[in-house]
């Protein structure tokens, strides 16, 4: 104990040392399951629940920094208040552990990557604990504790065991597939029976269906990682988001989740939760559903297969714009497109003009060179609105099977080989690309649309012109077919019948996500449960064998490559030590050879499902029990699909995290494991927190701590020398960290959380100013004299009542403080605590009430003050579970104001009414009002004129 009763650095010290010491004795923060081995006190569970959670951390090496907590603290300020207001309150923290990170440093120092991430989680767990986080301990975990990863690889065999039926719009087991193809009900795809299909046919026919299945395929290859990325992990001009390094389309075989097959759910299923829209938006994007037709193209270019009556001579594309058809005068496959090769004649057409050949002597020449310019090019380039448009002729032409117009196909970089069928009929007189493409090659335009009056005359515009619900259909009639005078919508409905009687196309939904990529040639990851036999062919491992551990071995590195060299193949660790790899494994029919899947999974995989494990985290029978899913998770009034009452985190991984999470969660769902549709109910962006970054005249960052401030608070010096100033990320590159142990060393921790709370509203950025902390611990002091006698240490409270002016302060901060701890504003609640305070401070005598309140108010934000002086108080009970107050309504709101009436302007009545009244409980106290009656005798009113709270005005009839 300090010498005096002064709350300062080191009294802070001692009390918060001393209360965490307690919480954690006591098991203060452990929350209650309904039922199990964390089962407890019922009268707690029967309490409404609120699970709040975090994004929890990747331990890195460096520990915390003061931008970290700031949505820590906030989860855990909501946490405490739920908590003191009537909730069962679940929250947990635990850590994303495997990742590249670790990984890196392993091949760096020969450190494994456990023992390095362990000593990582171990210095974060301390850092945490300082900070007064009220996590329950019993339910943390990591993800690369083979306990949970166990789970991790029983949650793939579920996916890997499980097919999507479109009818009935969800996962299903696949044995139920496997009936279906036994007892002819589905057939297979070259219709044999399915007892004619050897092991391994079957086996290729079931992974065409599974949710996760391993296929050969143009993935990102990265040669710098030594890994595959999925296309989330690629930035848009075609480097890895982690090294920026170049990556390339390579044929490999791979993993993969099927989460295409979700996507109108993954869509859909975003009006029932409560987001940013910002984010919601993000995922739509990526998701990106169009809904349009699929129409198919007759060609006759005399190319090899071409007019066969095989698949060759038909070329299928995408459109949104159907109802355009009449208006398509080319053709344009994506150079790459795998038909182009067939439909190349040997000659150009007689009359070719020499602008479509691109000086080319065959047709041949002119697509291989092409397609060797396009390759060059990333996509976002070749998709540049503003990019010349660049093509060639194909020598082929095909026929519009609406009006059977021959037309030319192109080829052209415009258009892409991964959306859509990588083809696309070409409307220049209603598409913009496709005009720029139509005048640069001198095309024909048709214009099919009668654009909208007043808009249309700027490309830029066409798509809101054309597409206008009034706008109508021309030139777009042929025998058997007219769409004239249709507006948009009809003609597509029309076209989608006409090409679906004709057997020529049918109405479609295309989406641009593709399925997630989801193995990794890295060491550090969970193994696949999964292994193959003599045949290739890929078996599950039964779940008696999970987990299945990382071995040891002596090389962490993935082979990595020239970063530039994109014939290069990716080489696993695992693969390298051989007596795991090579197994002999009784499946259930006797022992056999089998290999070992080597890739491992993404670093993506943990975080899909962690949300599950904090409500039963040492079940070893199943990943959840149904009945306490249920409980924190299931769906409920507001919340038709369930998930975590409050999620806070970054927004970088909209649509990373967030979308892999919600996929797992739907395919759990789906095969009964859980009950919640969704992951996350409600979702909050915290801002970051940045710091002053000082550069020197070479534009290098020098460290920020050493920095001395000149002049009136604009001119910064560094050993010497001026320096600039700029705001930043925090981080060791910058030369800004601030340590929140300084923080704590010089003020405490609930300084610390007051002040990230109070430094504004929760989502918008803003930047660190060591200076101003102090601020907060001032308040703090306020506080702890208000309540005690610093000379002594007693309590200074007297019992007497408070007057009436301290208890409207009282309520009315109460009430305040209330919504904006619900309403996750922190900032706007500190201020009202603030406010109280100093109100208290003019009273000559505290009354215990108002002490108490303030306290009360207060614990949530700072919890160990709070704590402590709710001890010396005389309350033997732990301030955490102590009732928030509950504002009197009667001195929230002010007295009363005069509300003036006027008939025809003149005064006849003064009301006195609460300063909250409604518009029209005041027009009818007005009207009743017996001076008003008196002037209006018995006439009719022409209008009532309401200004609440002040001014009622009346016009007679
Ligand atoms: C004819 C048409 C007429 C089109 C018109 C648009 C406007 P979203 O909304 O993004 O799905 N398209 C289709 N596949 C393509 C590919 N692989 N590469 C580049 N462009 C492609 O866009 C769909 C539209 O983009 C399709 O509709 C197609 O052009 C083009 F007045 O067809 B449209």
């Amino acid at each position: 104990m300090s010498e005096t009763h002064r709350y300062d650095a080191a009294l802070a010290a001692e009390i918060e040392a001393r209360w965490q010491d307690h919480w954690e004795r006591h098991g203060t923060y452990e929350t209650p399951n309904p039922s199990g081995d964390l089962a407890g006190d019922p009268e707690v569970v029967a309490r409404p629940k609120k699970f709040i959670m975090d994004m929890f951390p990747y331990p890195s090496g460096a520990g915390l920094h003061v931008g970290h907590p700031l949505g820590y603290i906030a989860t855990d300020v909501y946490a405490r208040f739920h908590r003191m207001s009537g909730h069962n309150v679940l929250h947990a923290l635990g850590f994303d552990a495997f990742g590249l990170p670790a990984e890196q440093y392993a091949v760096q120092t020969g450190t494994h990557p456990r023992i390095s991430t362990e000593a990582n989680i171990r210095t974060y767990r301390t850092q945490l604990r300082r900070l007064g986080l009220g996590y329950d301990p019993r339910r943390s975990f990591a993800t690369i504790d083979p306990d949970y990863y166990r789970w991790t690889q029983w949650i793939f065999l579920r996916i890997f065991d499980s097919w999507y039926d479109r009818e009935a719009g969800r996962a299903r087991p696949i044995a139920e597939l496997v009936e279906r193809f036994e007892s002819g009900e589905q057939p297979t795809p070259d219709g044999r029976p399915w007892s004619a299909l050897s092991a391994a046919e079957r086996a290729e026919v079931l992974s065409d269906h599974r949710l996760a299945y391993a296929s050969q395929a143009p993935v990102n290859w990265c040669p710098g990682l030594g890994t595959v990325l999925a296309n989330e992990e690629v930035t848009a001009d075609g480097r890895s988001e982690r090294g920026n390094f170049p990556v390339f389309k390579a044929n490999l075989r791979q993993w993969n989740m099927r989460i295409t097959a979700y996507a109108d759910r993954l869509i859909d299923d975003l009006d029932s939760v409560e987001w940013p829209e910002a984010i919601k938006r993000a995922q739509r994007n990526w998701i990106g559903r169009s809904t349009g037709a699929r129409v198919d193209f007759p060609i006759d270019g005399g190319g090899a297969r071409a007019g066969d009556g095989d698949a060759g001579g038909v070329v299928t594309v995408f459109t949104t714009r159907q109802d355009t058809l009449f208006g398509a005068t080319y053709m344009v496959l994506a150079p790459e497109h795998p038909l182009v090769g067939d439909v190349v004649p040997a000659a150009w057409p007689e009359g070719t003009a020499a602008a479509w050949t691109g000086g080319h002597a065959t047709p041949a020449e002119a697509v291989a060179s092409y397609r060797k310019q396009a390759a060059a090019k990333s996509e976002v380039e070749r998709q540049a609105e503003a990019k010349e448009k660049t093509g060639v002729f194909t020598g082929a032409y095909a026929t519009n099977p609406v009006n059977g117009e021959r037309i030319p196909v192109f080829i052209a970089d415009y258009v892409l080989l991964g959306y859509g069928t990588g083809a696309i009929m070409a409307v220049p007189a209603h598409d913009s690309r496709d005009f720029a493409f139509a005048r640069a090659f001198e095309l024909p335009m048709r214009c099919v649309v009668e654009p909208v009056d007043g808009r249309g005359t700027d490309p830029a515009a066409w798509d809101e012109s054309f597409n206008a619900a009034d706008a109508r259909i021309i030139n777009s009639a042929a025998p058997g077919i007219s769409l004239d005078g249709l507006s948009v919508p009809e003609a597509k409905e029309r076209i989608n019948a006409w090409l679906s009687e004709r057997g020529a196309g049918e109405g479609t939904v295309n989406f641009r996500l593709r399925d997630w990529l989801f193995s990794r040639q890295r060491y550090w990851g969970e193994p696949f449960p999964i292994v193959y036999d003599e045949d290739g062919v890929a078996h599950a491992l039964p779940d008696e064998m999970l987990p299945l551990e990382l071995p040891e071995i002596d090389n962490y590195a993935p082979r990595t490559f020239d970063p530039d060299d994109a014939d290069t193949e990716p080489e696993t660790p695992l693969s390298r030590k051989d007596d795991w790899v090579n197994v002999v494994l009784d499946l259930g029919d006797g022992p056999k050879r089998y290999r070992r899947e080597t890739n491992t999974m993404p670093n993506w995989a943990g975080s899909c499902w962690y949300q599950l494990r904090y409500l039963d985290p040492r079940n070893d029978r199943a990943l959840v029990d149904p009945e306490i899913e249920r409980y924190w998770m299931g769906p409920r009034e507001g919340m038709p699909t369930g998930g975590v009452d409050l999620y806070i985190g970054g927004s970088e991984h909209a649509v990373l995290h967030l979308l892999y999470a919600r996929f797992w969660q739907k395919v759990l769902f789906d095969l009964g494991h859980v009950s919640s549709a969704e992951p996350y109910h409600k979702l909050f962006n915290q801002g970051m927190i940045q710091a002053y970054v000082y550069r020197d005249s070479r534009g290098f960052p020098v460290p920020a701590a050493e920095v001395e401030e000149v002049g009136d608070g604009d001119g910064w010096m560094y050993e010497g020398q001026p320096v600039k100033r700029e705001l930043g990320k925090i981080g060791k590159s910058l030369k800004n960290v601030v340590s929140p142990d300084e923080v704590f060393a010089a003020y405490g921790a609930d300084t610390l959380r007051l002040y990230e709370m109070a430094m504004g509203p929760l989502d918008v950025s803003r930047p660190w100013e060591t200076r101003a902390v102090v601020g907060q611990f001032r308040l703090l002091q306020r506080i702890w004299r208000n309540v005690l006698d610093e000379a002594t240490g007693e309590v200074a409270v007297v019992e007497d009542e408070p007057d009436d002016t301290t208890l409207r302060a009282m309520h009315k901060a109460i009430h305040g403080v209330s919504q904006d701890l619900e309403q996750l504003r922190f900032n706007t609640a500190i201020a009202k605590i603030t406010e109280l305070n100093n109100h208290v401070t003019k009273v000559p005598r505290v009354p215990r009430a108002v002490a108490e309140t303030l306290v009360l108010l207060a614990a949530p934000l700072a919890p160990h003050i709070a704590e402590e002086l709710w001890r010396r108080l005389g309350h033997e009970e732990s301030v955490v579970w102590a009732p928030f107050p509950v504002a009197d309504q009667n001195y929230v709101t002010d007295e009363t104001v005069t509300c003036v009436v006027q008939v025809k302007g003149k005064i006849r009545a003064r009301l006195e009414v609460a300063p909250t009244v409604s518009e029209t409980e005041l027009e009818e106290m007005a009207l009743a009002a017996p001076g008003v009656r008196e002037a209006l005798g018995g006439a009719g009113i022409r209008k009532v004129i309401v200004r609440a709270p002040k001014l009622v005005n009346i016009v007679p009839a």
